[in-house]
């Protein structure tokens, strides 16, 4: 199998993270994609052209970051699996909530990487809100002893924080949030986080946004 990815891509992040954590590395390669290319490697599998995308041996392209965690999941036994079932309703709420988090960020950054006459006031603006509203809320919830597991939701905050701390600067997400804070510090030791950090700088390996 192949994971197409691009290093400054938190999503594509999360599931790195989950191939090594899942101790998949010897199944799944993973290979560099650029990303908003018309000559990208990544296109002939998947003409959607995101990462992260898994071809499967077969040649099925798996698109979306839960799709592709899904897939994961199931080459290993049930107990090792990082998306919570149904079972675990405020692990797979607070998996749900960090992806949106991101979801939000990423419009934010692109629209940071927009030539300074196209940027739009009012889109940043909503974005920035919801990410002080949502990290708030996660905030919280670390410090109410959430995040305990190394779960799916855990490592997309790890690449939600390792993404706003290098390559999405203007969100200033430590500041009142020590839990956060801490669970992220704490993180970096993890092979899985140590091995997938990204580089610093704006944006994914793509060309500016117009
Ligand atoms: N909803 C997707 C988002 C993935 C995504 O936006 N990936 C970005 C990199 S961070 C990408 O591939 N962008 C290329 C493009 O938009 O063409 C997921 O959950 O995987």
């Amino acid at each position: 199998m192949r994971l197409f990815h691009s290093p400054g891509s938190p999503y594509a992040r999360i599931a790195r993270m989950a191939v090594i954590e899942l101790g998949l590395e010897d199944r799944v390669v993973a290979e560099e994609a650029t990303l908003r290319d018309p000559s990208s490697v990544l296109l002939p599998h998947n003409p959607v052209g995101r990462v992260p995308t898994l071809v499967l041996d077969d040649g099925t392209a798996i698109t979306e970051t839960t799709a592709v965690l899904t897939m994961l999941d199931s080459l290993v036994e049930p107990a090792r699996r990082l998306l919570p079932g149904p079972e675990k309703p405020r692990a797979l709420a607070a998996y749900g909530r960090v992806l949106g988090a991101l979801d939000g960020i990423a419009v934010w950054n692109r629209e940071l990487r927009r030539p300074e006459h196209e940027r739009s006031p009012g889109v940043i603006a909503l974005e920035a809100l919801r990410a002080v509203r949502v990290t708030d809320a996660l905030e919280q919830e670390a410090a109410r002893g959430g995040f305990a597991a190394r779960d799916a939701g855990w490592f997309a905050l790890v690449s939600l924080l390792g993404y706003c701390e290098r390559r999405h600067t203007a969100f200033a997400w430590r500041q009142g949030r020590p839990a956060l804070a801490a669970l992220f510090d704490a993180a970096q030791a993890r092979p899985a986080v140590a091995r997938t950090v990204p580089p610093t700088g704006m944006g994914s390996a793509a060309p500016p946004l117009r």
